[in-house]
């Protein structure tokens, strides 16, 4: 916390929420003096936690005296969550939109209102709403597995492409030391929309990638091939070591075919609806 005021500052740190996150339990309450031009320093240490658990929030309240008058200026800093996910090394997936081939893959649950991140009040539960999303690779391609619950699905009936059910898949293939917030060229995205029966890829996305959705009893599924050579220049898994790819799954749910009704969005990481335009806090995927 720098302090780039002539005066000094006294500020009071407090963590509220999610006691769970911090390894040797949440920090005591501290009140800090920053002098005038310097700079105070605190680490946290912050381990993984359960699916779900909203992250905690360090509240900051300055105090700054100047001229015989105190003001108070209170901040929030919610706490940047990821999701972590493992791209598992699979054999014989076949892109036909059943997931029968993906059992040993285990499936990353995405289920609760605060992952509803645009419209949550139109959000009524799992039912309406949820996700499975499960990541592998073999020599050329990433596979992606997505299992959406969703109980009133709107195919070609509800209109329009954006009056319909529907998945994006978002993926930033940068190394992370290069990384800018922006969502821009490498970067891609492909958009699957729920199907009628069974749909392929629509022309003029990904080059070479694969796709099949396939409608099932509460729900549909999206499975999909993506060739390395499309997801990045030179991409290649590396086992074990820094996520070398970063990725957004958002679900566009619609309930009924009438366009006045709300449509939300449900994200497998990220706090916000919009991966179209930011890559910060899409889910870490490492190889194994
Ligand atoms: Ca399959
Ligand atoms: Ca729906």
């Amino acid at each position: 916390m720098p302090n780039t005021t002539d005066t000094e500052v006294a500020c009071t740190l407090t963590w509220t929420g999610g006691d769970d996150w911090f390894a040797d339990g949440k920090p005591k309450d501290e009140t800090l003096t920053i002098p005038a031009g310097k700079t105070v320093e605190r680490t946290y240490r912050i381990g993984p936690s359960r699916q779900g658990t909203p992250p905690p929030v360090l509240n900051i309240r300055y105090e700054i005296t100047a001229e015989g008058r105190t003001k108070h200026i209170p901040r929030k800093l919610p706490l940047r969550i990821v999701a972590s996910l493992t791209a598992r090394r699979v054999k014989g997936i076949t892109i036909d939109g059943k997931l029968d081939d993906w059992s040993d893959v285990p499936a990353h649950l995405t289920n609760t209102r605060e992952r509803v991140k645009y419209k949550p009040d139109a959000w009524s539960g799992p039912e309406d709403c949820s996700m499975t999303t499960r990541i592998g690779y073999d020599d050329k391609n990433l596979y992606l597995a997505v299992d959406v619950t969703d109980n009133v699905v709107v195919g070609s009936e509800g209109g329009s492409q954006w009056e319909r059910d529907g998945v994006m898949i978002f993926w930033d293939p940068r190394p992370p030391n290069q990384r800018g917030a922006r969502f821009t060229a490498p970067c891609k995205m492909v958009r699957i929309w729920a199907p009628d029966v069974t749909i392929g890829l629509q022309e003029g996305t990904i080059q070479g990638c694969r796709m099949v959705s396939r409608r099932h009893k509460g729900g549909y599924t999206v499975e999909l091939a993506i060739p390395f050579s499309a997801i990045g220049k030179d991409f290649k898994p590396t086992v074990g070591g820094k996520p070398p790819i970063s990725l957004e799954v958002v679900i566009y749910d619609r309930d009924k075919t009438a366009t006045e009704t709300t449509m939300s969005c449900m994200v497998l990481s990220s706090g916000t609806d919009r991966a179209y335009r930011t890559t910060v806090g899409y889910a870490a995927v490492t190889f194994r």
